[in-house]
Parts: structure tokens; C-alpha cells; sequence
């Protein structure tokens, strides 16, 4: 075990030392590679990951709040929804998950208070594996941190290795593997990967017979994790806590141009709470859907909530099994629509604040 943990260090300090350029792309690409096949080995020398605090899912969307131990994820927790989780001025103080609601918008938000983790939480320290494990069925993780020390990077490493990517999306690849042959690789002209580069991280996973298909473009990274399998994509925000405490402004613009979505906040003083709301509404992609009856009522106080890519057909699921079979077709307005009224079937996507007349026969 401890072999393949020094194997890991060595190789993460190559690629380290090693400058990012075109030429040397394809060798990091390989060495990323290498390291994500140690690490499943070491996954598995290890049993079973834990299966994660039971907490029952509740509310439109789930959020979890991760971070080090003892920079304020329960003050942030108590500030952003009616729960009282316990705060201490020590590291670990919370021992489980403390589940709260935040309204916001129409929407019920679940918000998931977690005790902080560690370096190494990947691979088991301090309850490092039920903690990610509860993370990786988040909708939308919060990374916190404290002003003063910082370290998103740790953070996301930490994630990285439990197998959840941040900010990323799952790309369009599949894979065949075959008998004999060798390794086929479709895909379309132009891509940033090149050939080889795709035949050795494949090596590295040791597939020699298949057919790979890539239908969009992808980096050595995308095939990595598709080829890691059991990995999850969670969009992120970081929440930098501690404002009050004297710092480094430099520091902040810095993590702000490597990670964009980045909201200052003091939960003590109670700076920034509303900008946080908003920042995860904003990021949860909600599509509020207004239902308006036969007599021409529409109600505004509680929406539908539903999520990006959804269609008629879950609006007509959310109200009750009948309505699908005695579904004619729904009559749609709203803000979003420039051609005023439209008639749709069930496949039709839905925007946000859509006003949604469903006609059933009957
Ligand atoms: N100055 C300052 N202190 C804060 C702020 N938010 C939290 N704290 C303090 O930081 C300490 C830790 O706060 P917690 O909310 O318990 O931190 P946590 O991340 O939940 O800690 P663990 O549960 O141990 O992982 C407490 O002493 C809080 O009073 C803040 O915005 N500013
Ligand atoms: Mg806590």
C-alpha cells in the first residue's frame, strides 16, 4: 500500500517540476493517467468506500458545504437557513451531517453542514470517506474557506480523488472493448487530443482491444476520468469566509481569476450571506414552472421547481400519474419566450419562469 502511495508522490512531483506547454502536454497527460490507475489500485486494496451519512435527500436540490475543518461551515450553515448547527472555536466540532432549508426564490434548497476534512480524506482519514461519499450526490458543492489560509486547490484534489470533478462536464465518449484487433479510435477532426496520446493513456489503462468513440472535444483529462469511471460532475462555487479578519485582498483577486465563482463572506458579521444565496441559486439552474388553471389563475407563490433540460413531460409527471396519459398538449408562456403564446407536447423543453397551461382530454 505504502509503495503505491510513494509511487502517486513521486509522480505528482514530476508533473510538478514539469513546465505545461504544447510539447509536453501528451507527457502529462500520460503521468495523469498513471496516477489515476494507482489510485484505483489503492482504492481497492481498501474494500468498499464507505457508504456516507444517512441523510434523507429533501427540497428541490441538495448543496453541500465542504471545507477544512474549523472555518465556519456551521456558522454559515446557521446564517444561510434556520438550522442551529453547533460552532466552536476548535477543529472538529461537527461529528455528523446538520441538514438546513434555505427559501430562496420559490425554491427549496437542502444545504448539508459536514464535518471538515483533511488532507488524505480521499483515502480514509478522519471519516474522509463517509464525508465525500455524502458530497459525491451533492447538486452543487460550497467550498468554504478561511480568509487566511485558504486552499480551494487542496479541496479540489481531495474531491479529485474520491472521483468527483468539479465545474466540468461529462463528455460524449464510449468505448467498446473487442477480442482482438486492437485499439480503433473514432473521432471528430480536429480534437485537442491527438492520436497518441489517446493510444497511450489507453495503454496505461490496459486496453489494447476496443473501440473508443469521441463525439465532441475532449482533453487527456475528460478521457481520464471516463476511463476512471465511477466519477461524478458537481458545478462548485467557493465562498471565502472570515472578510472581517484582517487579510490579503491580493489573495482573493487571485482566487477569483482561477475560479470565477468566488463570494466573500463573513458569517459572524453576517457580510455577503445574501450574495451567497444568490451565487447558489444562480448556480443550481433552476426552472420555476408557474401552473395556471382552467379559470385563467395563475399561481405565483409556489412554482414548480424543476432543473435544466427539463421538459413538459416532467411538469406533467410532478402533478400526478394521470396527467401523462390524459396529457393533449400545454399551452405556454412566460419572460423567456419572445413568441407569446405556444402550444407543446411533452417532449417540449421548458425555460424558467414559464406559465404552463396543461390541456387533458377529458
Ligand atoms: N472572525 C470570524 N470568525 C468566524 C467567522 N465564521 C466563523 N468564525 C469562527 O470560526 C470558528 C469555527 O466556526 P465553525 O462554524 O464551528 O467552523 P466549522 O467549519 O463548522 O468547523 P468544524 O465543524 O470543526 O469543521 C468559531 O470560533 C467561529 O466563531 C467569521 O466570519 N469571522
Ligand atoms: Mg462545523
Amino acid at each position: 500500500m505504502a509503495g503505491i502511495e510513494d509511487r502517486i508522490h513521486e509522480i505528482e512531483e514530476e508533473i510538478k517540476k514539469t513546465q505545461y506547454n504544447k510539447a509536453t502536454e501528451r507527457h502529462i497527460g500520460l503521468l495523469k493517467a498513471r496516477i489515476s490507475k494507482l489510485q484505483m489500485e489503492a482504492e481497492s486494496h481498501k474494500g468498499h468506500g464507505g457508504t456516507g451519512f444517512s441523510i434523507p435527500k429533501s427540497g428541490d436540490a441538495t448543496v453541500a458545504l465542504v471545507g477544512f475543518p474549523n472555518v465556519g461551515k456551521s456558522s454559515l450553515l446557521n446564517k444561510l437557513t434556520d438550522s442551529d448547527s453547533e460552532v466552536g472555536n476548535f477543529a472538529f466540532t461537527t461529528l455528523r451531517v446538520i441538514p438546513g432549508i434555505l427559501e430562496i426564490n420559490g425554491a427549496r434548497v437542502q444545504i448539508l453542514d459536514l464535518p471538515g476534512i483533511i488532507e488524505n480524506a480521499a483515502s480514509g482519514s478522519g471519516r474522509g470517506r463517509e464525508i465525500l461519499s455524502t458530497v459525491r450526490s451533492a447538486d452543487l458543492i460550497v467550498i468554504v474557506v478561511d480568509v487566511q489560509t485558504q486552499g480551494v486547490d487542496k479541496i479540489q484534489n481531495e474531491l479529485y480523488k474520491a472521483g468527483i470533478v468539479l465545474n466540468r462536464k461529462r463528455k460524449n465518449v464510449s468505448l467498446k472493448k473487442t477480442n482482438s484487433g486492437g485499439l480503433k479510435v473514432y473521432r471528430p477532426k480536429g480534437t485537442l487530443l491527438d492520436e497518441d496520446s489517446i493510444r497511450e493513456i489507453l495503454k496505461e489503462f490496459k486496453i489494447t482491444n476496443a473501440e473508443l468513440y469521441i463525439r465532441e472535444r475532449i482533453t487527456a483529462d475528460d478521457l481520464i476520468d471516463f476511463l476512471k469511471g465511477n466519477v461524478v460532475y458537481v458545478p462548485s462555487i467557493v465562498a471565502v469566509n472570515k472578510i472581517d479578519i484582517p487579510h490579503d485582498e491580493s489573495r482573493i483577486e487571485a482566487l477569483k481569476k482561477q475560479w470565477g465563482a468566488v463570494v466573500e463572506v463573513s458569517a459572524s458579521k453576517g457580510i455577503g450571506i445574501e450574495k451567497l444565496k444568490d451565487a447558489i441559486f444562480e448556480s443550481l439552474q433552476f426552472v420555476r414552472i408557474y401552473l395556471k388553471d382552467k379559470a385563467g389563475r395563475v399561481d405565483f407563490e409556489r412554482p414548480l421547481v424543476l432543473t435544466q433540460g427539463s421538459k413538459v413531460r416532467d411538469v406533467c409527471r410532478k402533478i400526478s400519474r394521470e396527467m401523462m396519459s390524459s396529457f393533449r398538449y400545454a399551452i405556454m408562456t412566460g419572460p423567456n419566450r419572445k413568441m407569446g403564446e405556444i402550444r407543446a407536447g411533452l417532449d417540449y423543453d421548458l425555460k424558467d419562469q414559464d406559465i404552463v397551461t396543461v390541456v387533458s382530454r377529458n
